[in-house]
């Protein structure tokens, strides 16, 4: 691949622990990828780590700001990322459960396809995650929004995706509502009426072995609201 012609977002909140595994297996994948790390100030040093490893390799970028949550962290990152005049914008979590091994295909996809979305919802995907309550919300928190908003998307709410740059470049980020995980799908709703080729590959989403959850009760309440608001206008 072209060297700096994809770059990978990352948001980080207290991810100390993943970082050096993750940048490691993101290189072994592909050498010239570039990383831009955004992180909301971890109190626990996380960006102090990707400072000093930054120092040491070129194609890793950190942008450091105050605690704004998830959506916004996408934001920063992709403005960023667009001034870089890259061809395409991957997004992934820190925590290893979106494993570098498929930025490959969705890079191949990619060229034939506007968004490609790494699914757990689609033949040969699969979610690692345990227990009723969060593969229940992930699932019917899907549905929902697939049925409300009209996304033909199995898994709108995917963190793991890519983005032709072009694409993105059409984006106002100042109308995103969504300051949660619901950023995902009010992303795929908005490129979807822009009228986005979407494609979707199976993901196995893995769970985090290392550091916390961020995912809250009150991210649900906004995007239910956000499904309503949406909805009506
Ligand atoms: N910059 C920034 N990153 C965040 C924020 N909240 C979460 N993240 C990062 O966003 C990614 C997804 O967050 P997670 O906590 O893994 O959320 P999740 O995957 O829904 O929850 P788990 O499955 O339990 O891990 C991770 O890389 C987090 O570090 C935030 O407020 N600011
Ligand atoms: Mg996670």
């Amino acid at each position: 691949m072209i060297p700096g012609k994809t770059i990978v977002v990352i948001p980080t909140y207290n991810e100390r622990e993943n970082i050096s595994d993750l940048i490691n297996r993101i290189f072994e994948v592909d050498n010239d990828l570039i990383v831009l790390f955004v992180d909301d100030n971890s109190p626990d040093g996380t960006s102090g780590l990707i400072e000093n490893i930054a120092k040491y390799d070129k194609r890793i970028y950190l942008i450091k700001k105050e605690k704004e949550g998830i959506a916004l962290a996408y934001v920063r990152g992709f403005e960023k990322a667009l001034e870089m005049d890259p061809e395409h914008i991957i997004q992934m979590d820190a925590d290893l459960s979106h494993n570098p091994a498929h930025i490959p295909e969705m890079l191949k996809q990619a060229e034939s396809f506007d968004v490609v979305i790494g699914s757990r919802y689609i033949s040969g995907g699969s979610s690692c995650l345990r227990g009723l309550f969060r593969p229940c919300i992930s699932i019917i928190g899907a549905g929902l929004t697939r049925f409300m908003l009209g996304v033909k998307i199995r898994d709108v709410l995917s963190g793991y995706k890519c983005f032709k740059a072009a694409v993105l470049k059409n984006i106002n980020f100042n109308k995103i509502r969504s300051r949660g995980f619901f950023f995902q799908a009010e992303m795929n709703y908005l490129l979807g009426r822009r009228g986005c080729r979407f494609k979707e590959i199976p993901i196995v989403f893995l769970k985090r072995n290392k550091g916390k959850s961020k995912f809250s009760l009150g991210m649900i309440w906004e995007a239910m609201a956000l499904i309503l608001f949406l909805r009506v206008n």
